[in-house]
């Protein structure tokens, strides 16, 4: 079953077809222990012929937005050769694979973009790209009750300069798009495809593609190091990192078309104001 939140109120696709969820607060919904049977029980009942994809907003309301960081070999060896010149060290080789995952505060639920809106670049930046990125949703309890798409808008140049600046190259205005939907299954197959195409005037001037056969970390483990310290009356979601990250000669640009396609979520479709 898919989550929708819309102009029009909650809906849930079930195989295909939609129901409307009445009477949803989605604060409330999200945040219920039974979420899963409380959206099945809507399913039946409130069938709505068509269903327009325009109404459709972003996943969130008042939850935060986490993101890791280095969960994928291809992520550890690009901010190695990013942070090269400024004497990067051995610090993301060392996050790698520590016991502690590299966890930081993206966004707020009230600075997020859903779906077909403009995500930014930074003007001081010379050198942006999108990271997309299979985002959790997780209860206050600290369960994983669903999955959606995220884009972790980052500038390299930025964070390659010095990473004391990776809360300037990652926190802005239109830095963090999620959606379309939320998927209500706490975990994705290993062989789950992530893929993300950019497109310049129709054209396509990136293509690429993972698996979460390539996330170094468990969705779990990662739930789990948030939560240690840190309670979300309102959940939270949590982007687990990227693992597409596009050729150093590669930078986004005004009018881009950024989509991220994730098997089962559905395609999160952007574009760069
Ligand atoms: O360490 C810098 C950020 C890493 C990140 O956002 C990612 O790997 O997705
Ligand atoms: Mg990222």
């Amino acid at each position: 079953m898919k989550l929708y939140r819309t102009t029009n109120g909650v809906f849930v696709d079930d195989a295909g077809n939609f129901y409307h969820v009445p009477e949803a607060d989605w604060d409330e919904l999200i945040c219920c222990a039974n979420l899963s049977a409380r959206v099945r029980a809507a399913t039946g009942k409130n069938p709505v012929s068509s269903f327009d994809p325009a109404t459709i907003l972003a996943p969130v309301v008042n939850q935060d937005v986490w993101a890791a960081g280095v969960t994928y070999y291809r992520s550890r060896n690009a901010r190695i050769e990013e942070s090269k010149a400024a004497g990067g060290g051995d610090f993301y080789d060392r996050v790698y694979s520590a016991e502690r995952p590299e966890l930081f505060f993206k966004a707020t639920g009230r600075s997020v973009v859903g779906p077909r809106s403009a995500v930014r670049i930074r003007s001081d930046a010379k050198w942006s790209v999108p990271e997309p990125e299979l985002t959790l949703l997780i209860n206050p309890a600290g369960a994983i009750v669903g999955c959606t798409i995220g884009n972790d808008m980052s500038s390299r140049d930025i964070e390659g300069e010095n990473p004391l600046y990776l809360p300037q190259a990652k926190v802005y205005d239109g830095s963090c798009a999620l959606g379309p939907c939320i998927l209500l299954s706490a975990a994705l197959p290993s062989e789950t495809t992530i893929q993300l195409e950019v497109a310049r005037h129709g054209k396509a001037v990136f293509q690429g593609s993972t698996t979460l056969a390539e996330l170094k970390r468990e969705p779990r483990e990662l739930a789990q190091f948030l939560f240690r310290e840190n309670s979300f009356p309102h959940g939270v979601f949590l982007m687990t990192g990227t693992g597409i990250v596009p050729k150093d000669d590669f930078t986004l640009a005004s009018g881009d078309v950024i989509r991220i396609s994730v098997d089962r979520i559905g395609t999160l479709e952007n574009y760069v104001a």
